[in-house]
């Protein structure tokens, strides 16, 4: 099956936040291809993977990055399909990763980025789920069934309860 999603991050350290994105997709059934690609140090081979992965089927792109984090507008740059920004706390980040929210989230007009909070790369999964769902009933009601699992666990946890 080809894959419906990229995860790209920006080093092999955003790796340890970046997998729980991969994780999320593969537990709801939905097909990933996953690269580390640099809008600074691989700019062209970042345009090659993005135009590449547009041909053979991605739908969705999840960019993840810290510090100066353009990667996400740079694959914005290239594809017209959705495109979400994971900013990431950088072994050199300032103010734990604001610097990332930033440069992730102020895009110029024309040029979206839909950015989740700093680190949520979870988020950024359900985000890609819930835009491939709309087309895809089965995956619509797996995210449902997904939503109904966290309802529960929260309501049915014995230390919720505070009478
Ligand atoms: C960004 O710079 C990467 O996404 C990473 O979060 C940060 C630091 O990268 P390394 O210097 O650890 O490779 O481009």
């Amino acid at each position: 099956m080809n894959a419906l999603v990229g995860i790209v991050m920006g080093s092999r350290s955003d790796e340890p936040v970046m997998k729980h994105a991969d994780e999320t997709l593969r537990g709801l059934g939905v097909e990933v291809d996953m690269r580390i690609l640099s809008a600074h140090r691989t700019p062209e081979a970042l345009r090659d993977w993005v135009v590449e992965a547009e041909r053979r089927g991605v739908r969705v792109f999840i960019c993840g990055a810290g510090a100066a984090a353009h990667l996400a507008g740079a694959v914005a740059a290239i594809t017209t399909r959705p495109v979400i920004g994971v900013p990431l706390v950088a072994p050199n980040a300032v103010a734990n990763g604001l610097d990332a929210l930033l440069s992730t989230v102020q895009m110029p007009r024309g040029i979206p980025v839909a950015t989740v909070a700093i680190g949520n790369a979870e988020n950024a999964a359900l985000l890609a789920v819930a835009i491939l769902a709309l087309s895809d009933p089965a995956l619509a009601g797996r995210l449902a069934e997904y939503r109904a699992d966290q309802t529960r666990a929260v309501l049915d946890d014995p230390s919720n309860a505070t009478g």
